[in-house]
């Protein structure tokens, strides 16, 4: 059982909670280690197909990295934890299915950068994001200055990092870095429909779909539309394109059965 988060299986979806609501869900080294096994598990878990992250109370999501432990760490040690944060956030983002994230408060630092590496943001009205690192004399460890790039363009990115400012929900959709903002008392229930709802669909085209738009993003757009040719023709050797194309053509719903 783990110590600082909680899951909770129902499938065809599972909710990961950080659950250390006293510091805000600050990451510490335990937490990310009980993260990375979480995921590695869930990854297998054929009945899971979709998965809403989110963090205990009111207040935070994830108030970023553990600064207790982060005042710790001298080169080696911050390179280190910073590859382990690294790889868990890779897992969650190479996971083959969808992660969503619920962000209910601050998403700061490596909060921020872990709903980065979810493949869709929901925020609560309340919620404020921001990378303010630099105010500590450091700069986003866990991919930060690199999604964040990548998901707001170079300018916008270089702001938050630079000044470390946070910013809110709205300002954040604004800038493309949530994709919905919802009212407090609506967010579990969005993120949850949301993951229900992908849940229905075929587990193989939405793995593929998902690898075609981030993996496509990596290379050039010859590259990227290789890749989508490619998976398409992946899908079309499946029972589920078999089903939702007969489905459709006997004007009844399809009901996949993920091979
Ligand atoms: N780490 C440890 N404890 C924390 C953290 C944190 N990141 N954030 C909050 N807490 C604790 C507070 O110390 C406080 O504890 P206590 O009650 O014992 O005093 C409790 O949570 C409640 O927090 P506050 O009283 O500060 O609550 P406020 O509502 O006044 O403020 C804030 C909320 C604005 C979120 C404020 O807590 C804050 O600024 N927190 C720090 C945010 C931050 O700087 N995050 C970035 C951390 S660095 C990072 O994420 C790097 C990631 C890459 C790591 C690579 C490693 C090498």
């Amino acid at each position: 059982m783990y110590e600082n988060i909680l899951v909770e299986k129902t499938p065809p979806c599972a909710v990961v909670t950080v659950n250390r609501p006293k510091v805000l869900n600050a990451l510490n080294r335990k937490t990310v280690e009980e993260l990375d096994c979480a995921f590695f598990e869930l990854g297998r878990d054929a009945q899971v197909k979709a998965i809403v992250f989110t963090g205990a109370g009111e207040k935070s999501f994830i108030a970023g990295a553990d600064i207790n432990e982060l005042a710790t760490y001298d080169a080696t040690g911050g390179a280190a934890f910073a590859k382990h944060g690294q790889a868990v956030l890779n897992r969650i983002e190479n996971l083959g299915k969808p992660v969503i994230a619920a962000i209910g408060g601050y998403a700061l630092g490596g909060g921020c950068e872990i709903a980065m590496a979810c493949h869709i943001r929901i925020a609560s009205r309340k919620a404020r994001l921001g990378q303010p690192e630099i105010n500590l004399g450091v700069i986003p460890g866990f991919g930060g200055t690199q999604r964040l790039a990548r998901l707001i363009g170079e300018g916008r990115a270089m702001e938050l990092v630079l000044t470390g400012d946070s910013i809110d929900a709205e300002e954040a959709l604004r800038l493309g870095l949530v994709n919905r903002v919802v009212a407090p008392e609506e967010l579990m229930a969005t993120a949850l429909d949301m993951a229900k709802k992908i849940a229905t669909k075929g587990a193989l085209a939405v793995r593929y779909g998902m690898e075609a738009v981030h993996r496509g993003l990596e290379g050039t757009l010859a590259e990227g539309l290789n890749l989508e040719a490619n998976l398409f023709g992946l899908c079309c050797a499946t029972e589920d394109k078999g089903e939702g194309t007969r489905a459709f053509l006997e004007k009844r719903p399809a009901k996949f059965s993920d091979r």
